[in-house]
């Protein structure tokens, strides 16, 4: 399954209108749209999607961020598509950011950084699962 990764538009980013330019990037870089939805994670949603950050000092605000409004998820698909989609997104922090990356144009900060993307293919499927039943995606 090296073909398809997963992403969140977050808060930040549906909060300041940029959902169709992000996605706008996303298609013109060549992912192919398997499963899309607007949605919005629970507290136990977060802390369950990010437990693998629970021991870090920033967990707490990060579930609080992620859980305080709509995000949109997707399933995305191309060729070598985990490694492609975090070049596209760029760094973690937007201020390390290379140009024209969807975190150096949108996201706020570190901690509200517009776009999730996975970090291996094995990552992507679970991610994929948690957030898609296998009817919503094509
Ligand atoms: P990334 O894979 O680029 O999404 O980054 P990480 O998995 O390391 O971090 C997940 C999320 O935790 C980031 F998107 C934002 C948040 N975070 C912080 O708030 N502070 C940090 O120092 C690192 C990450």
């Amino acid at each position: 399954m090296s073909h398809i990764t997963f992403t969140m538009l977050k808060p930040d980013a549906v909060a300041d209108g940029h959902i169709g330019a992000i996605l706008g990037k996303i298609s013109g870089a060549g992912f192919k749209i398997k499963a899309m939805k607007l949605t919005q994670l629970t507290v136990a949603d977060a802390q369950k999607f990010y437990e693998v950050h629970q021991e870090r000092p920033f967990y707490g605000e990060l579930v609080d961020f992620m859980s305080s409004g709509p995000i949109v998820a997707a399933i995305l698909e191309k060729e070598n598509a985990v490694e492609d989609f975090r070049t596209l997104i760029g760094s973690t922090n937007p201020a390390d950011a290379a140009e024209g990356t969807i975190r150096k144009e949108f996201a706020r900060s570190l901690g509200e950084n517009a776009v999730h993307g996975s970090d291996s293919d094995e990552n992507a499927l679970i991610e994929a699962q948690f957030h898609f039943s296998g009817r919503e995606i094509f």
